[in-house]
Formats: structure tokens, sequence, C-alpha cells
């Protein structure tokens, strides 16, 4: 363990009641931070990049119908590379969501959702599915793809977890976290109280564009120059690229940021780095469960 990980724990420790109270206000409104895609008029059209390989197209079309039913926005394919090493590192398309899969390694977390945000604006968001635990046969089913593939692209818009125990009683939502993804209930899809959600956050309207891309995304394509930022390994995690070892996975974690949240196994399932004043990066982390062995 690093001093860091050592000094965080203390953290927590000295501020324990602090960090549950913020956790649970969080987890009761569920939208935990007003982060919203900018758009003038309700349903908004939200493009879903899809660089998934053949084995998840069914469960995107699937995620993405079950979201569109929301009153507030509507999800729409197109057709991105499906090239290992573009779904490997899986970069951000600026104004949209892009969905990736890939043996990301025995990393432990299953499923991974990045979302960029400018003031309270999400500009750009990935969702990713780890095919080195979908491979396997515990996790190679209909139930626990559709609640990882639900649940990822539900970041990229703004939902919140509901639940993050994975063995109290399913809440019937796909943004609840469980061992026993069909229940009954089924946590394969979204709830009413998900719908909810996603209607307060997108109560209000924006003035303007549907997607308030920042200045530097003109000048300089996707994101901000890296070489701006604090350290190398952010830029590797950014890209999405490192080497499959262990000291690569620190690395990884390291640059997602500072921890906001743990699961009821005390995993951190939320984090957040900040790239400026105004412009940060959230990461949402769904562990395997029971927890996968050290590496
Ligand atoms: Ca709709
Ligand atoms: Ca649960
Ligand atoms: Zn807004
Ligand atoms: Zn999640």
């Amino acid at each position: 363990m690093n001093p860091k990980k050592n000094l965080t724990i203390s953290l927590l420790t000295a501020g324990a009641f602090v960090m549950l109270g913020a956790a649970n206000i969080a987890l009761a409104n569920h939208s935990w931070g007003n982060y919203h895609w900018s758009r003038a008029a309700n349903p908004f059209t939200l493009r879903v990049v899809d660089s998934m390989t053949s084995a998840w197209d069914a469960y995107l079309t699937e995620a993405k119908n079950d979201w569109s039913a929301s009153s507030v926005l509507d999800l729409s394919a197109e057709t991105g590379s499906i090239a290992n090493n573009q779904r490997r590192q899986c970069k951000p398309v600026a104004g949209k969501i892009r969905a990736c899969n890939y043996a990301y390694g025995s990393n432990g977390w299953l499923g991974l959702a990045q979302i960029w945000v400018s003031g309270n604006h999400i500009t750009q968001g990935t969702a990713k599915v780890n095919d080195t635990y979908f491979n396997t046969s515990t996790y190679n089913t209909p139930a626990w793809r559709r609640l990882v593939m639900c649940q990822e692209i539900a970041h990229d818009f703004g939902l919140d977890h509901q639940d993050e125990d994975f063995s109290n009683p399913n809440l019937g939502s796909c943004m609840d976290y469980t061992s026993d993804p069909d229940g009954p209930p089924s946590n394969e899809h979204p709830n009413q109280h998900d719908y909810d959600q996603l209607e307060t956050i997108y109560a209000h309207l924006d003035g303007s564009a549907q997607t308030n891309v920042p200045w530097w995304q003109g000048l300089f394509g996707q994101r901000p120059a890296l070489a701006a930022l604090p350290e190398a390994t952010l830029d590797r995690e950014i890209i999405g690229e490192w080497r499959e070892d262990a000291q690569e996975w620190r690395d990884e974690a390291h640059a997602w940021g500072k921890e906001m949240r743990r699961d009821a196994r005390n995993r951190t399932s939320l984090y957040v780095r900040e790239l400026n004043k105004n412009e940060k990066v959230f990461t949402f982390v769904i562990w395997v469960d029971p927890p996968a062995e050290a590496h």
C-alpha cells in the first residue's frame, strides 16, 4: 500500500461521519452534482459512438432504447471504429458519448464511465466494459451485460448509482449494484426513479447549443493539451493506455484523481480529477464482486 493510500484512509477515518453523510445525500438524490448536457429544448438527442464488437451490439441497442424512453432525452447510435487500439484507448469524442468494449485486463473493474465537465455541463463521455471479466462464466450472461451497459451509458448523461451495496435486495434499476442482476426484481433496466431523476436533472433549459464545447476543444481537438496536466500518469489514463501490469493499474487508479465515495465493500466508486478551475473528469467504477484476487 502506498503512502497516499494510507493518508487517504487516515483522512477518511477522521472524517468518517462527514463522508458518510455526504455519501447518503448523494445517493438519496441520485443526481450527485447537477452535471448535465447543455441543450436548448427537451427531448434532446445524444449521439453514442458505437465502438463495440458484435458481442455487445444487442446490449448497447437495448440500453439505448431503454434510456430513450425518457421524456427528456433520446440516444442515437453512430458507427465508431472497432479496431483493437481504438477500443482500448476509447478516446472521448467532443459532444458525444463513446461506448467501448475491450479486454482491459484483470484490473478489478467490470465497467467504467468517465465524463468531462465544463462548469455544470458535460462535454463528452465514455462508457467502457471489461471483456476480461465478461468473457468469464460468471459475467458472460445477458443479465450482467445488460446491467453494466445500462449503467455505464447512464453515467454519461449525469445519472448516479441508486445504491452501491452488492448484497441487499435489488431496487429494480440498473443503477443499483447487485450480485444478482436478474433478481427478481431485475436490475437489468432503468426504473421509474431513474426516469424521474432524469426529468429533474434536465428540468431547466440552457440557452443555446446542445453541447457547450469549451474553447480549447476547437483549438486542440479533443481536450486540453495533456502537457498542461500535472502528472505524466494522467496522460496515460485519459488516453486510456497502460501496460498490462500491476504498477500500471495503480497508476491508472491514481490518475482518476481524488476519491469521492466508496461502495459498500469500501472500494472507491467515484473519482474526480480537476483539470483546471472549471474543467473536471469524473470516473465511475463498478468493481467485480466479490473482489478479484490482488495482483
Ligand atoms: Ca425519449
Ligand atoms: Ca444493491
Ligand atoms: Zn444547463
Ligand atoms: Zn456505475
